[in-house]
């Protein structure tokens, strides 16, 4: 019987893991809206990133608007190391960030301890 209990504990544990490592964990994807020259996206800062994965289109200067409301220090700040930017992220105030969208690819940014990601793709 205690074999049994066991087993089944272990199984449970296994499954656990199997489902921890490879299940689908969704990923909030946004594209910026374009007006003109411009496009620009907001991402808000709870918890992560929403979107957590966002969308730009090439050649068009970008903005992305930050706003923390997260009263946790670990999102204060927002670190792109592709670009060179680390900014300061103020509790429930929004902060632009350019991003420079002339070059294709996957960039990620992170919150400054580098726990918390989320990626820029230019396409
Ligand atoms: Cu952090």
């Amino acid at each position: 019987m205690i074999k049994i209990i066991v087993s089944i504990i272990g199984l449970t544990m296994i499954g656990f893991i199997i489902w921890w490592f490879f299940g689908k964990h969704e990923v909030e994807e946004g594209a910026a809206d374009v007006t003109g020259h411009q496009q620009s996206i907001d991402v808000e800062v709870k918890g992560g990133y929403s979107p957590e994965v966002v969308v730009l289109k090439q050649g068009v200067p970008a903005t992305l608007n930050f706003t923390r409301k997260d009263p946790s220090s670990c999102l204060d700040r927002v670190v792109f190391p592709d670009f060179g930017i680390n900014q300061a992220l103020p509790q429930d105030e929004t902060k632009k960030v350019q991003i420079d969208t002339s070059k294709a690819g996957e960039y990620e940014w992170a919150c400054g301890m580098d726990m918390f990601h989320g990626k820029v793709v230019i396409k």
